[in-house]
């Protein structure tokens, strides 16, 4: 069930609370060449959280920022501000200097914890940033060789954990959103549980026997749920790449004969050829679909290779995780599947009434998580009457099962990464050969959507291949390098109403 009692540290249940349930010995994270039993995580978190309480000052409630490629380090650095009561907002490496500062300024993030490989940015932001003051280094590769990590070395194995009420915010999940202004959604203590007692223990049964991978970064909740807090709730572990490309997740599948994948469609396209070519996946039980529609075919293929079912769901950081999703013995193709347990789900109307079955609507649901924006007048919009509601257009058949239909915002969707138009267009404007651009998302069978730029040229700039790649390499620059256009059309005019707005859906058309 749902029902935690009052006070409630989400990092201590997956921690200290595993080590005395008798899973000590047991591998919990796997990564940069070492294995972490949960004793040793235990360990690791508390004496983190003793030199960021003691040496640097963290008190509870303090609005923490971690910047890290997927590895142990930044798990323990999560579960050592969160012991701490601290709340925590974790950042992909990707991200530059001016993304990190506007999370940074809306958050009012005082201390970050930087993988010191990435200090670049992490740096140049706490030069624009007003809120940062204090940026310390931790080691992402395990050889605790940082400034975090040398505090942390000396400090007893026992840390009396913050005694957080189940209602304390423990993590703020950053969402661009439509316009790119980035918007964080509150989670409490209680939603980081509940996320796995739902999801992971009625649909995926988590066993302690199972070995987790993927790829969503642990900056998504998508990953932190997945590749973290739902193997360490149920005493199961966890390998984490630092890149996970598709060849490098199907080497460690067969090399820790992991049993759960949390992954894109793009990815598994690529774990099905490699299966033609003689990789061996049967040691997967179970591969979850999340971030982007799964084709038909995919799904198709994957029970013709596995003999397993592929299962598809629909998840929002607004909710944390997954709500909707097929089941191991209840799947469709094309087929987003039923509600979680606890979860409700029904199609609604502009009005907010319920549509017939087989009839397009918005998705509203409602559960153990839902959305809290942080300081967001959207938050009046994305709940109403308890119900969330999603940016997602779905039908619901005469069974109860949901067929995903569009996105009902102009979010592109592409490799699982969600991009928001806007921002390209808006990194596109300050490169002085742009004068005017939209940015849509064009389907694309690898990626699901890939970006593409229309740009209108100032004077004096001829359309050629060698300004594209100009182009692509400054939005590269200027903001996180996976949202840069893959496609790039020049015109001579936008399409745009007589009062001046962009016609995007006369470009995507
Ligand atoms: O579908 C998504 O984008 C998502 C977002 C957050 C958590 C989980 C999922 C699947």
């Amino acid at each position: 069930g749902f029902d935690y009692p009052e006070h409630l540290n989400a990092a201590v249940e997956l921690t200290d609370a595993m080590v005395e349930k008798g899973h000590g010995d047991r591998i919990a994270l796997i990564g940069n060449g070492r294995r972490r039993t949960y004793k040793e995580l235990a360990d690791w978190t508390s004496r983190l959280a003793h030199a960021m309480v003691e040496d640097l000052g963290v008190q509870p409630g303090n609005r923490v920022l971690i910047r890290s490629a997927n590895n142990p380090a930044m798990v323990a650095v999560w579960l050592a501000a969160t012991k701490a009561g601290a709340v925590v907002v974790n950042t992909m490496p990707l991200l530059r200097a001016g993304e990190l500062t506007a999370i940074v300024d809306k958050a009012r993030i005082r201390f970050a914890f930087c993988d010191t490989r990435l200090m670049e940015e992490m740096v140049a932001c706490a030069k624009n940033s007003g809120h940062l003051e204090t940026v310390v280094g931790f080691d992402g590769t395990s050889n605790h060789d940082a400034e975090l990590d040398r505090l942390a070395l000396e400090k007893p194995v026992h840390f009396d954990a913050v005694r957080t009420g189940r209602d304390d915010v423990a993590l703020l999940g950053f969402t661009s959103g439509t316009t790119g202004s980035p918007k964080a959604t509150m989670h409490f203590h209680r939603d980081i549980l509940a996320i796995a007692d739902g999801y992971a223990q009625d649909v995926l049964g988590v066993v302690p026997e199972d070995v987790f991978v993927g790829s969503p970064p642990l900056a998504f909740t998508f990953g932190l749920g997945g590749l973290a807090v739902f193997p360490l709730r149920f005493g199961a572990a966890a390998a984490l790449l630092e890149n996970a490309s598709p060849p490098n997740l199907i080497e460690i599948i067969q090399k820790y004969r992991a049993t759960v994948c949390f992954t894109a469609p793009t990815a598994y396209r690529a774990m099905l050829r490699a299966m033609d070519e003689g990789a061996d996946l049967t040691s997967l039980r179970a591969a979850v679909s999340a971030g982007e529609t799964l084709p038909a075919p995919v799904y198709d293929d994957w029970i013709a290779k596995t003999g397993k079912p592929m299962l598809d769901g629909i998840g929002a950081t607004e909710m944390l995780h997954i709500f909707v999703t097929n089941r191991f013995d209840d799947h469709r193709p094309a087929c987003t599947g039923r509600p979680v347990k606890g979860y409700e789900a029904k199609v609604i109307d502009e009005d907010g009434n319920t549509v017939p079955p087989g009839t397009v609507g918005r998705l509203a649901v409602r559960g153990p998580t839902g959305c809290r924006y942080l300081a967001d007048d959207r938050q009046r919009n994305y709940v109403l009457d308890g119900w969330n509601i999603t940016g997602d257009a779905f039908v619901m058949d005469e069974d109860g099962y949901l067929h995903f239909a569009a996105r009902t915002d102009d979010m592109i969707v592409s490799s699982g990464y969600n991009i928001a138009g806007p921002e390209v267009e808006a990194a596109l404007l300050s490169h002085p050969a742009v004068a005017e651009c939209a940015v849509i998302g064009r389907p694309d069978e690898e990626r699901g959507s890939i970006v593409e730029a229309h740009v209108v040229l100032a004077e004096g700039h001829a359309p050629d291949e060698a300004l594209v790649r100009t182009l692509q390499e400054h939005v590269k620059a200027v903001i996180a390098p996976y949202k840069y256009p893959r496609s790039v059309r020049f015109t001579k005019a936008l399409p745009k109403t007589e009062s001046g707005k962009i016609q995007r859906f006369r470009l995507r058309a």
